[in-house]
């Protein structure tokens, strides 16, 4: 399948597609989390949930592998270095007891993805220490037993665990391509920075689509002219 795409349209074989989608969990878009235990507007985040819906619906009807990524650590924070874990006030760091429970912490209510994008049975649930998904994890390993050459991105931060990810999927050989309504930011500036960085100099980390371009994709209609999937592009 053509997926209409920035710096360019890109053919993909759907058999080496996964959709990616990274730390939409209540933690990040709800309040009472790290996010906004870092002083974020999290109510930023909450337009990426239908593109990410829609595009999960789709690839799931597609038979696309779907893996879902959380950020989090374990109760004793035995695997959260010091460095990340003293940052902030204390009555608001990672561990400490928020409205939905330690913050960032496995297990704990705000640890969860939101309802909307939960993942389905089967699917694999990658927990991750840190910002990139391939850090301390076997996402690869899942990734490369099923072939998967490509992945659609979208998720939580934009330049963050977004942007961390798809570097290093990049440096490990897989074509990202990040949906541009389906991200998000706390700061509208680092999210079009975000998006810039990945696609430009011929799309140095990747591509950057929509969650449209990817739905007329899965559903095996021809791309637009990308000239005007390009005026219509979210940046
Ligand atoms: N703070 C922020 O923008 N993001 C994170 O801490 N983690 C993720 O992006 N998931």
């Amino acid at each position: 399948m053509v997926i209409s795409a920035e710096p360019d349209a890109l053919e993909v074989d759907p058999a080496q597609v996964a959709l990616l989608i990274i730390d939409m969990q209540r933690d990040f878009l709800e309040p009472g989390g790290f996010g906004e235990s870092l002083g974020n507007d999290v109510s930023r985040l909450a337009a990426a949930v239908p593109p990410c819906r829609a595009v999960l619906d789709a690839a799931r009807r597609a038979g696309l592998l779907v893996v879902h990524t959380r950020e989090g650590h374990r109760p004793d924070l035995s695997d959260a270095p010091r460095a990340k874990v003293e940052r902030g006030a204390p009555a608001l760091r990672i561990g400490a007891q928020g409205p939905m429970g330690r913050i960032l912490i496995r297990g704990e209510p705000g640890h969860d993805i939101v309802p909307a994008l939960a993942p389905a049975p089967g699917e694999p649930v990658i927990d991750k220490p840190d910002k990139g998904a391939f850090y301390q994890t076997d996402l690869d390993l899942v990734l490369k037993n099923r072939g998967i050459d490509t992945l659609l991105v979208c998720g939580v931060t934009t330049e963050v665990c977004v942007n961390t990810t798809v570097r290093e999927a990049n440096d490990r050989g897989y074509r990202c391509v990040v949906l541009a309504d389906g991200c998000a930011s706390y700061f509208p500036a680092f999210h079009e920075a975000g998006l810039a960085m990945i696609k430009a100099q011929g799309g140095i980390f990747g591509w950057v689509s929509t969650s449209e371009a990817v739905l007329t994709a899965l559903a095996g209609r021809p791309p637009r002219a990308a000239a005007l999937q390009a005026a219509e592009m979210v940046s």
